[in-house]
This record gives C-alpha cells, sequence and structure tokens, in this order.
C-alpha cells in the first residue's frame, strides 16, 4: 500500500494482519520498501541452520534443493522488518487515506478498464466481482507495482532460522521448495515481500499451493509474471473458496440512530436488515438497506465515526486478510473503482485533537515554509514528524515532532 507519493508499500497476502504506511508509518504488516536494501549478510549460524534443515528435511529433491539455496543468504533487513510491524495500529481514517487514496482509486480505475475482459471471464469462472479482485490487487501490489523483489527462499529461510515465528516460516520454506521442485517457477524468478508473500496480490507460499490456479491456460500457475492473470484468478479463486457470495455487497455505510447502543454493534453480534431496520438504522441516503442476509453492525472508531452494516462477503475478505481496516480497504476501494462516493460518515478528531483537514493543512504550510512532508495527505509519518522538529528547532521552539493545534495556529 501506498501513502505518499514517495513511499511504496508491498502488501504481505493472505495470512498477515494488514495494514498501511503512511508517510512512512507502520500499520498491521504492509511493509515499507522506500530505501531498504535487502542484502544478505553472511552468518554462519544461519549457514549451519540450513545444512541441517536440508540434511532433515524430506521430499525435496536434490537437484531442486541445490537450486534453491544456491544464492541463499540470511538478511537481517528481513529480521527489522519482522520486528517492528505489529508495534502500531493506525486510525481507520488514516488507513483510508492511504488504502483508498485519490491516486489508487484512479490508477484502481484504470487497471480495472484495462483487466475488464480478463476480470469479467475471472467473475464468470469463480463468481467473485471484477472491481473486488481488482481492489485486492490495488491493495496488495498497487496494481502490480510492487510486488517485491526479495528472493523467497533466503527471506522465508531469515525467518524460520531466527525463529520468532519459526515454526511457521519453516512451513513457508517447504512449501516454496515444493513450489519449485514442482517447476511452478525457478528459483531466480521467485520473488516477494520480506515475508515471502508473491506476486500481484501477495501469495505466501502454502496459499500459493491451495488457491493459487492457472488462468492463462498455459500449464502454469504463474503469479510472479508480469501478466497478472494468474494472479487475479487465484485471488477470486481463494475469496470464492471463503464464502464469496457474487451480488452481494460487502457492507454499506450507514447511519445510525441516535442513542444506538453500541454494545449491539460488533462482527459477532448480527441480525437482519430488516431488525436493524426498525431500529433505526438507515443507509446514506437515508433508506432502509436490503435484505443481503444476516448483519452485522460496525463502528470501527466508535459511535461518533462512520457505520457500517456488514454482511458475508466482509467475513470472506477476512480469510484473506483478518484486519477489519483492510477489509473495509479492498471493500471500500471495490466500491470506488466502480465510481461508487466516499465514505460520508464524520471520522472523530484524532488524540491530538485534530481532523483530517488540521493535518492536511499542517503538511502544506510545513511544506510551503519550507519543511517538506513529502505529500500532504493528513497521515502523520516519520516524514512529517521530522519536518515538524525541523521547524521546532527553527524557531527555537521546544523540539517534539508532534502535530498540535497549537503548531497548527503558529503556521498560521
Ligand atoms: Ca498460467
Amino acid at each position: 500500500m501506498q501513502v505518499s507519493k514517495r513511499t511504496t508499500l508491498i502488501g504481505l497476502g493472505a495470512l498477515f494482519l494488514s495494514g498501511c504506511v503512511g508517510g512512512g508509518g507502520r500499520m498491521g504488516a504492509v511493509s515499507a520498501r522506500t530505501t531498504t536494501q535487502y542484502t544478505p549478510a553472511p552468518n554462519a549460524g544461519f549457514d549451519a541452520w540450513v545444512a541441517g534443515f536440508r540434511a532433515r528435511t524430506k521430499g525435496i529433491n536434490d537437484s531442486t534443493m541445490n537450486a534453491a539455496f544456491r544464492n541463499v543468504g540470511f538478511i537481517p533487513e528481513v529480521i527489522e522488518r519482522d520486528r517492528n510491524q505489529t508495534e502500531f495500529k493506525r486510525s481507520l481514517q488514516d488507513y483510508l487515506a492511504i488504502a483508498a487514496s485519490d491516486e489508487r482509486v484512479s490508477k484502481g480505475r484504470a487497471a480495472y478498464g484495462r483487466q475488464r475482459a480478463t476480470l469479467d471471464a475471472i467473475e464468470r469462472r469463480y463468481g467473485v466481482e471484477g472491481n473486488v479482485v481488482a481492489a485486492v490487487w490495488g491493495l496488495e501490489s498497487f496494481f502490480g507495482e510492487r510486488r517485491g523483489d526479495i528472493p523467497v527462499i533466503s527471506a522465508v529461510a531469515t525467518l524460520a532460522y531466527e525463529g520468532r515465528r519459526g515454526a511457521f516460516f519453516e512451513k513457508q520454506l517447504i512449501a516454496a521448495l515444493k513450489i519449485l521442485q514442482n517447476g511452478d517457477v525457478t528459483a531466480d524468478r521467485m520473488t516477494g515481500s520480506w515475508a515471502g508473500a508473491m506476486g500481484h496480490t501477495q501469495f505466501i507460499p502454502t496459499s500459493y499451493q491451495l488457491f493459487a490456479v492457472d488462468f492463462t491456460g498455459d500449464g502454469k500457475r504463474d503469479i510472479w509474471s508480469d501478466d497478472p492473470s494468474d494472479s487475479l484468478a487465484s485471488t477470486a479463486a481463494y475469496l470464492a473458496k471463503s464464502g464469496w457470495t457474487k451480488g452481494q455487497p460487502w457492507g454499506v455505510e450507514v447511519r445510525l440512530p441516535s442513542g444506538f447502543n453500541a454494545g449491539l454493534a460488533g462482527r459477532k453480534s448480527s441480525r437482519s436488515p430488516a431488525d436493524w431496520a426498525a431500529m433505526g438504522v438507515r443507509d446514506m441516503d437515508g433508506n432502509t438497506v436490503p435484505n443481503h442476509g444476516a448483519a452485522s453492525i460496525i463502528i470501527p472508531e466508535g459511535t461518533g465515526g462512520p457505520a457500517f452494516m456488514t454482511f458475508r462477503n466482509f467475513t470472506a475478505i477476512t480469510r484473506y486478510n483478518n484486519s477489519e481496516s483492510y477489509v473495509i480497504g479492498v471493500g471500500h476501494l471495490s466500491d470506488r473503482i466502480l465510481g461508487r462516493p466516499a465514505i460520508r460518515g464524520n471520522f472523530p478528531p484524532d488524540a491530538a485533537g485534530m481532523r483530517i483537514a488540521d493535518r492536511q493543512e499542517m503538511q502544506r504550510l510545513l511544506t510551503t515554509k519550507g519543511f517538506d512532508t513529502e505529500g500532504s495527505d493528513g497521515v502523520i509519518g516519520p516524514k512529517t514528524r521530522a519536518a515538524i522538529s525541523s521547524y521546532q528547532a527553527s524557531r527555537g521552539m521546544s523540539v517534539t515532532g508532534e502535530p498540535s493545534l497549537d503548531l497548527l495556529a503558529i503556521l498560521r
């Protein structure tokens, strides 16, 4: 995913909590690849681990093993990414500023148009709407632009050796070796994110084994090629097996009646849309929501923020990635690709009492005054914090790097 034009991110595919990097920040497990170099470093412990792994692993032939491990190495940056990924959770508003940024929406519409014939054919075969598949593509690899160029065997072997989630990544390593042995791809083409998520829609090796399909008919399930067809079809196949129902929405934005009991919200509690309507829940145009089956109300930022009525298809996307923000991001981007409106509910102010318009204005003013925030999406990341710090230092203020309404007033 991406935030400012200069921050690029790689999604993590099907299994991880996802998120975005805003101005270099972090959200879940989507990683920035701005300046990080993924260079193998000599590591005797790793080499010994690889030797032991090779000796104890059955079912992979020697020529596959030799080709897979010919250029393998321990990559320290992979470990850094793994350690840094979970500490920070962004608000839904920040997430959507990235996941459904103007740039991503317009690129999404263009990509959807370009791939329309393929996406329509995929929809006919798997029963998953093309705009939804395109939205996953957009969040996972920015429509194929950021698929990751890290050698997968090195990445997952590094994580298997390091051990924090060693058993999981050893499983990914074995799956990756089986993919090589099967001839789906060669070791030099098998690249992906730091966590081994591969291709246009960032499949980890075990997801590839379970869900990848050959849509082009050449006998190869090729998610690594520039042609996204197999990746997009594989994503549709994944969603179909996760219970996707064609013709139903993931969810719809709704307006809650005043005094709505927030205790009724949450994915675990579901009622019929008629029951919700009887309580006064309406869509944003004031209409009752049609019956798409059991529905939940989710209010990610509390009753003061936007509310959504979600359906079975919401749950299907959680099988792809169990982060509520990710699912809303995919769903909303899929709507925007079709030209549907932006979210209309108001987001509450952040901890500093600032709304997104305040944060955007602050970024624009800092940039105008020579303290470049590298974009003004309203998402506060390291670049904005650095710009604030430099500004504060230049004015003899105490340097906090923190946005505030007081700072905004001074900038004005
Ligand atoms: Ca193929």
